[in-house]
């Protein structure tokens, strides 16, 4: 099954748009293939209501694994699926605890063999960022730089500016549309699933 892979910095909302993305595509009860970074598996099952609850939240490095819910696409007659993948969120630097490293090392190798690469990024926190001494190098620093470099090369890729129902992130959504004026950025709310229809007719495609 090709695999739909979402990632980005932590805390971005990665969790968060992959339980209700599965939702907005009629999954109803979760189904995670679980993959540790150490190479287990696992399935976990559960309702949307219970991943919103014990998955997604406001503190860093929830997710320290690749965790996967299959969605299907209509294709003429028959159906399709894809595997869509959350991920670790990546920081930059080395972080000091070593279980997080080979976890984000996870994200990386996954990355090359993905048919779809969603690179999420919190617009809000940039169009904040815009405003302050620092500028948007505070935010959209050499890490996020490089995982657009990677994508762009890789095909596939599209930035999801989310975090749009806060006020202040249609500049950080601006921002990213000036700075990748030949990528498609496609602006979502994972908390409200604005957006989604637009990524839906992305994804298909690669479905
Ligand atoms: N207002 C708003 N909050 C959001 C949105 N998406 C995510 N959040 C919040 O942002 C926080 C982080 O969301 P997660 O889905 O856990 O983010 P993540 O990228 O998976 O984070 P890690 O797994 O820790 O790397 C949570 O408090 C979410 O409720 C959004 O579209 N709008
Ligand atoms: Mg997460």
């Amino acid at each position: 099954m090709k695999r739909s892979l979402v990632i980005g910095k932590t805390n971005v909302g990665k969790t968060l748009f992959c339980i209700h993305f599965a939702r907005y595509m009629g999954v109803r009860e979760l189904r995670w293939l679980v993959e540790e970074a150490d190479g287990r598996t696992d399935c976990r099952v559960m309702s949307v209501a219970e991943a919103e609850a014990s998955l997604s939240d406001v503190h860093p490095h929830r997710t320290r694994c690749l965790q996967s819910v299959a969605v299907e696409f209509p294709a003429g007659k028959t159906v399709r699926q894809l595997l869509l993948t959350d991920t670790t969120g990546l920081t930059e630097g080395i972080h000091p605890e070593p279980a997080l490293r080979e976890a984000m090392a996870q994200t990386l190798q996954a990355m090359t063999d993905a048919s779809v690469i969603l690179h999420m990024v919190d617009a809000w926190a940039i169009g904040h960022a815009l405003g302050g001494a620092a500028g948007p190098g505070r935010v959209w620093d050499a890490l996020e730089a490089q995982l657009a470099d990677f994508g762009v090369r890789h095909g596939g890729y599209v930035l999801l500016a989310n975090k749009m129902d806060l006020p202040g992130a249609m500049d950080g959504y601006r921002f990213l549309c000036k700075r990748y004026s030949r990528q498609r950025v496609l602006p979502v709310s994972a908390l409200h699933g604005t957006g989604f229809r637009e990524v839906k007719q992305v994804v298909w495609r690669f479905a």
